[in-house]
């Protein structure tokens, strides 16, 4: 470390900070080490250096650069993520960990000498906005200024926070080494490894540059503030958060949780509302009001079927120049192209498996993708133009209403508000999403994955949900809890729902949250009524809503609400759960019993329910 990067850090005052550096270093044995402040000059080396030493290249396109992850780095490594654990622990879902010491051990082998010959970057960001009760700072060290140069994109810069410190260890701290590159690419994939510190609140992360893998500050900082957040009484969540904007100039405040495909980011996306985050939010108390902010600053997202129709602004905004990265799409003379973009795909190119063409396979036989399922690019949030007015408050946005969107083609309505706030939790954590299958005609996997978060749990799942169900305890006002469903089918298996239908379900919600709509109580929620959909579908999406829709779209099937009673039961059989989640399960299921008898009939109409609120 030359003087100028050694003043840098001292000059932060933080002897953790150094004796993490100082570690850091004589571990991975650097070449070099650069510190970086917030600085314009030190945040461009470090863009200078993606491209210097290949990890990015430039595209035709002024700001516009690609990144490849290797051919087998292309999603989150599930298997080789592990929380290091110095004692067992009942954790009621299955949890992936390895006894800590041996995990340190062999992690520490990996990284031994991982940056020989490399730049080491050291690194300040925050988590939420800066100064503010959000906020929570996170040291990156990384030899990869690919992934350096993504938190850029994608958190607020805050060496000057770290000043602010006083010398406290109050900070999360992730060391990522990409290992071995060739031709920019890590290629030690066998030695992949993420391993959670929970108890000293770092992650190290070595083998790999895919970002959900590699990025500190994303899915591993997450996991991080799960724990902290459970052991302090807030929530950190896999969500979205949206301003939904009603009559009258009103904007309302909703956060949403969806497992991938379920319609997280088109929800965000919806048009003529605004959005302040696309996939994790903090959300606190504060004077008895839920209030969230956006951890992140930026979007890493997925990039397939962007195009003019479906997602006008993210396409504008990945189509004009500005600082962003695409990684693992289909590059044609400088030009990037991905699949469903709704233009003609050049028939070669270099992608993720390098000179591609069409019909090329892999080493298993399969044919390869111009551009990878998982393709992502990376752009700041203000690169869109629905940007939240307040998406950088630091006091956060009021939340009124929170979304849990699950996918199944035959049980679920398109949306239903719960009876309460634990009835809500319990919505939450039965959240179900079904994938589809290959075979036309068979069944979906149906896969639980409670409030989407089932990969990043990081505290026994009764104690996450207790933390949930306390949550509304002292509020003045609780937020309502939805969930959606905008996958349910016909019997020829055609969507029941067009894709802009989704607007006029969070409408409703929105105006429910402001008391302008009654509701028909069903034994699994609140349902919309046909008249306010009715006049909600003219107003917003000018189309005629007709009372057969409505009937097919909102009856409750409720031999298919029993069978995924049936599957929840036998889930949390095993799971020891808070009182409150046991008595909603319960309860739940034996008002749909008590409802099949009473009509004897497996769908039942949603006229047949009297009971208006
Ligand atoms: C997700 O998979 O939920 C993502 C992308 O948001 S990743 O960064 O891989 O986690
Ligand atoms: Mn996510």
């Amino acid at each position: 470390m030359d003087k100028i990067d050694l003043e840098k850090l001292r000059k932060l005052n933080n002897q953790h900070v150094i004796k993490v550096v100082q570690e850091a270093i004589k571990l991975c044995k650097p070449a070099k080490v650069t510190v970086i402040t917030d600085s314009k000059e030190d945040i461009n080396y470090v863009r200078e250096l993606a491209l210097a030493i290949g990890e990015e290249k430039k595209l035709k396109m002024e700001g516009h650069t690609i990144h490849f992850d290797g051919y087998y780095d292309q999603a989150r490594d599930k298997a080789n993520t592990r929380y290091l654990l110095s004692e067992d622990v009942d954790w009621g879902i299955e949890l992936n960990s390895i006894e800590k010491k041996k995990g340190l051990k062999e992690i520490y082998s990996y990284l031994d000498g991982s940056m020989a010959g490399k730049e080491m970057l050291v690194r300040f960001f925050s988590l939420g906005p800066t100064n503010s009760i959000f906020s929570i700072l996170a040291l990156q060290i990384t030899d990869s200024a690919y992934v350096a140069h993504s938190e850029d994109l994608l958190y607020r810069p805050a060496y000057e926070e770290f000043k602010k410190l006083n010398g406290s260890s109050d900070f999360f701290f992730f060391l990522h080494s990409a290992g071995r590159l060739e031709k920019g690419v890590s290629v030690d994939i066998d030695k992949r490894r993420i391993y959670i510190d929970l108890e000293e609140n770092r992650v190290y992360s070595v083998n790999n540059q895919y970002a959900g893998n590699s990025l500190g500050l994303k899915k591993l900082a997450f996991r991080l503030a799960i724990k902290k957040a459970n052991e302090e009484g807030w929530l950190a969540e896999h969500m979205f958060i949206m301003g939904v904007h009603g009559p009258h100039n009103r904007v309302t405040y909703f956060t949403g949780a969806f497992p991938s495909g379920c319609g997280k980011t088109s929800t965000a996306m919806i048009p003529g509302q605004t959005i302040v985050g696309d996939d994790i939010a903090y959300l606190k108390k504060i004077n008895g009001i839920v209030k969230a902010a956006n951890v992140e600053n930026g979007i890493f997202g997925i990039i397939r079927d962007v195009n003019p129709q479906d997602d006008p602004l993210i396409y504008r905004a990945l189509t004009t120049p500005r600082e962003l990265i695409f990684s693992n799409v289909l590059i044609n003379d400088g030009i990037p192209y991905w699949l469903g973009m709704g233009k003609d795909i050049p028939e070669k190119g270099i992608n993720h498996s390098g000179e591609w063409f069409k019909g090329k396979k892999d080493n298993d036989g399969n044919e390869i993708d111009c551009s990878h399922k998982n393709a992502r690019y990376t752009i700041r949030l203000n690169a869109l133009e629905n940007i939240d007015s307040k998406a950088n408050d630091p006091t956060g946005v009021p939340v009124q209403a929170i979304i849990y969107g699950g996918r199944d083609s035959d049980t679920t309505m398109p949306i239903v508000e719960s009876l309460s706030w634990s009835h809500g939790v319990f919505i939450g954590a039965t959240v179900e999403s079904e994938t589809t299958s290959a075979t036309i005609g068979t069944q979906g996997v149906r896969k639980h994955n409670p409030m989407a978060n089932l990969d990043f749990v990081s505290v026994p799942f009764k104690t996450y949900i207790e933390n949930h169900l306390k949550f509304a305890d002292g509020l003045k006002e609780v937020p309502k809890i939805y969930a959606t469903n905008y996958f349910l089918k016909d019997e020829s298996g055609n969507y029941l729902n067009s894709k802009l239908d989704k607007k006029v379900w969070v409408l409703w919600a929105e105006g429910r949250v402001h008391h302008e709509f009654e509701a028909i109580k069903t034994p699994v929620g609140l349902i919309p009524k046909y008249e306010d959909l009715k006049t909600l579908f003219i107003r917003v999406l000018n189309k005629d809503y007709t009372e057969a829709e409505y009937t097919q779209q909102f009856s409750l099937r409720v031999v298919k609400y029993l069978e995924k009673m049936e599957r929840m039961s036998k889930i949390f059989e095993n799971i020891q759960m808070p009182a409150a989640f046991t008595e909603e399960l319960t309860t739940q299921t034996e008002r749909l019993k008590e409802t099949r008898i009473k009509f004897g009939e497996d769908i039942i109409s949603p006229f047949e329910f009297l009971d208006i609120k």
